[in-house]
């Protein structure tokens, strides 16, 4: 991942045009509200800390747009991922039966759950698109259990701030705030177009977030953990891509 992207050309340029000024209203509204994201000391800080706090305070209960079947795409296409490892292949040959998601962190009952155990759990589909930062997008429908669902069950804690979550694939991972955690379009999915999600679109377990930009819809996840706050977490930023220039918040 490389380059200023065109959202954040965006975001900068308005941020400029409000000013200094409107960056400290903005700045102060954000703080009051507790809307500051884990990745606003940046170069891109005030830029972020706007976008983030003006989703959040105007469409805090929208839904990503759904679609009608006839829209599903006829060739998805499924970005390229690091090849996978030998770990990964076990796993795969065995037909995932000992893949698990672990829950952790704040919750009063940590979970280990296998793809099974999620089947067993009520679930959902939606028919959303995936988009990525670098301009291309598909439609699917993804079957999966909510997110809301899960965290239920292992009795999220009320301090909880964000869940975090873990790809199998080295130093791949992700958080969320609340509002997209218990968002309802927030699954893990282990279900695309009336099959099983084929492990090139993240199968065995998949989490969609299709509120905001595919990087945050993380394949092949293997733990959640629920968190007051995002500072123990690799640089501090809320996940691996702020690390690599982009920003922690993607909505779209
Ligand atoms: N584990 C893992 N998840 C990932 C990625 C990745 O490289 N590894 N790429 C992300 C990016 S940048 C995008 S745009 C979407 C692409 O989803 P698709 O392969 O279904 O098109 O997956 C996201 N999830
Ligand atoms: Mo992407």
């Amino acid at each position: 991942m490389s380059g200023i992207t065109r959202r954040k050309l965006i975001w900068t340029g308005l941020a400029a045009t409000a000013g200094a000024a409107g960056l400290t209203a903005a700045d102060r509204i954000a703080r009051r509200y507790g809307l500051i994201p884990p990745d606003h000391g940046g170069i891109y800080g005030p830029g972020e800390t706007l976008t983030y706090a003006a989703q959040r305070l105007l469409t805090r209960h929208s839904l990503a747009r759904e679609f009608p079947r006839s829209m599903i795409s006829k060739a998805p296409f499924a970005n390229e991922t690091a090849p996978p490892s030998e770990e990964f292949k076990r796993y795969e040959a065995a037909g995932f039966a000992d893949w698990r998601l672990t829950v952790d962190g704040m919750v009063a009952h940590p979970l280990s759950l296998s793809v099974a155990d999620l089947h067993s759990m009520p679930y959902r589909s939606q028919i959303t698109e995936v988009v990525c930062e670098e301009g291309w997008s598909y439609i699917a429908e993804w079957i999966g259990t909510p997110l809301h669902e899960v965290l239920r069950e292992a009795a999220i804690l009320p301090q909880a701030r964000y869940v975090v979550y873990f790809s199998i694939q080295q130093g791949v991972w992700e958080s969320i705030d609340m509002a997209d955690a218990l968002h309802p379009q927030t699954y893990v999915t282990w279900g695309m177009n009336d099959g099983d999600l084929p492990v090139k679109f993240g199968g065995p377990l998949r989490l969609r977030v299709p509120r905001q930009l595919g990087y945050k819809s993380l394949k092949y996840i293997t733990r959640l953990t629920a968190t007051d706050s995002m500072k123990h977490f690799g640089k501090g930023l809320g996940s691996a891509s702020p690390e690599a220039g982009y920003a922690w918040y993607a909505g779209i």
